[in-house]
């Protein structure tokens, strides 16, 4: 058997892209709360001043798994499901985020939820903040810029952490931490820290603001990392990387050289993580940018002290980078999807199975063969409903079944130590890069579509029995 006995086959969800309930039992607005709708060709607004009158939200309501929780989660259980990956809603427990007293209706909702996986034997895997900190948290203080965040958050997860101690062993601090990278790309600054940069911030302005921001959470996950532990020995505590590996378009030495900078980049914060400090490299990084980030002097004890468990990592798809384009535009040494290998799913992303058994082993290799866990995978895709209501998502099982076979080949042959695998939106939610219902990764379809119409009826896909089986036979069986 290439897999564990235990293996925590499951699916991976965010309360803001699922619960819906935006403002029920006293919960705040979150950053992605001010997010409207766009789509493939249109990138979200950000509202970062409060929601405005007559436009789309689609967290307000989602797929409202906030009231449907039970049966969602029957069909998960129905699947085999051992875990089941989701996040807290910071602000409803801190609905502002610098309360010094939290939301009970808050903390009740997921008292109800967890009881409600593990009687169906499912353990829950939890992510503290998943691109959704406390809109408060950025119109009063500055968001991640602001070191007090880093105070807050220390309450917000020693709440969690004291309240469902019984209930929840496997936890992580952030989501992707790192894609906040990428500064030209407003989204994905905006939901890693609440930061809107100014049209007229120069490269170097938004890297300096980008790595304060990044440090600041990088001691707030090692501060939560000691608080945990001293709560519950036994608890499980990992970091979350959007693993995107840059590879070299091609073997020219300057190509190589591009795609060693950029995997730093990806390494900057999973050292960090793992080995409670900045790589040599990072002074580059810091050079590059023009300042290093101002840390205060308990940090570097803070952020050895509070090492993670394990690796969680969401993989999707594989990048290159070529020397080339970045002497043209040097704000894209991050590379981009043009790999003439792979080809690319309806919304661009590289499609490259191989790639996870690369990440596996990258991973593996640097940090002395630590737990990995797969918390994200999957194929967004536009799913046909039949008018005998069948949903034949055979593109979906064949992209899921090829990232299996090479993450089996990881464990097996290349002897990588996996704990879990959860594919993300294992029930249809709400796109967080563009707010769309219609790019769906479930194995459970929504009625539901981008503009906010549909009975919200779920119904099994084809992939459901599928995966089923996958789990049953702990992934031998993947015809
Ligand atoms: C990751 C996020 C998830 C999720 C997923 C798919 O970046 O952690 O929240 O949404 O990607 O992305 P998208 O929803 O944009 O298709």
């Amino acid at each position: 058997m290439a897999l564990r006995d235990g293996f925590l086959w499951g699916g991976a969800v965010a309360a803001n892209q699922l619960e819906g309930a935006y403002n029920d039992d006293g919960k705040g607005l979150s950053i992605a709360d001010v997010l409207r709708a766009g789509d493939v060709n249109t990138p979200r607004v950000i509202d970062k001043d409060g929601p405005l009158s007559g436009m789309n939200y689609p967290s307000w309501s989602a797929i409202d798994f906030y009231h449907r929780y039970e049966g969602d989660i029957a069909l998960m259980a129905e699947m085999g499901f051992k875990c089941f990956r989701t996040s807290i809603a910071w602000s409803r427990i801190f609905p502002n985020g610098d309360e010094t007293t939290p939301n009970e209706a808050g903390l009740a909702f997921y008292d109800r939820l967890f009881d409600c996986l593990l009687a169906h034997g499912i353990e829950p895997v939890i992510t503290l903040s998943h691109f959704e900190m406390p809109l408060g948290l950025v119109k009063n203080y500055g968001g991640w810029t602001n070191r007090k965040c880093i105070d807050f958050f220390a309450r917000y997860a020693e709440t969690c952490f004291k309240r469902y101690q019984h209930k929840v062993k496997y936890w992580m601090t952030f989501n992707e931490i790192n894609n906040q990278s990428d500064v030209f790309y407003p989204f994905v600054v905006w939901t890693d820290s609440g930061i809107v940069f100014k049209d007229s911030d120069s490269f170097k302005t938004r890297r300096q603001i980008m790595l304060q921001a990044a440090h600041n959470e990088f001691v707030a996950s090692a501060r939560a990392v000691a608080i945990g532990r001293s709560i519950n020995p036994n608890f499980r505590i990992g970091c979350m990387l959007g693993f995107v590996p840059v590879y070299p378009k091609t073997s020219n030495p300057d190509d190589i050289l591009a795609a060693q900078r950029a995997m730093e980049e990806r390494w900057y914060f999973g050292d960090v993580h793992v080995l409670g400090n900045y790589g040599s490299y990072a002074d580059r990084i810091w050079e590059e940018a023009g300042a290093a980030p101002v840390m205060a002097p308990s940090d570097e004890a803070e952020l050895q002290y509070g090492c993670v468990d394990y690796f969680g990592f969401s993989y999707y798809m594989s990048r290159c980078v070529s020397a080339a384009k970045i002497n043209s535009t040097p704000t894209n040494f991050l590379g981009d999807d043009s790999n003439d290998y792979v080809k690319v799913s309806d919304w661009g992303w590289a499609i490259d199975p191989k790639g996870l058994r690369y990440v596996l082993r990258e991973i593996d290799g640097r940090y002395n063969g630590i737990d990995q866990f797969i918390v994200e995978n999957g194929l967004g895709a536009y799913d046909k409903l039949e008018a005998d209501g069948s949903i034949n998502d055979q593109y979906r099982i064949d992209y899921l079944r090829a990232h299996i076979e090479q993450m089996k080949l990881a464990v097996d042959v290349d002897g990588v130590s996996l704990i879990g695998y959860t594919p993300w939106g294992c029930i249809d939610l709400v796109s967080a890069g563009t707010g769309e219902m219609e790019k769906r990764y479930g194995f459970i379809y929504v009625d539901k579509d981008n503009k906010g119409n549909g009975t919200l009826e779920r119904k099994r896909k084809l992939s459901f029995n599928w995966y089923k089986k996958v789990i049953a036979s702990n992934g031998e069986d993947l015809a």
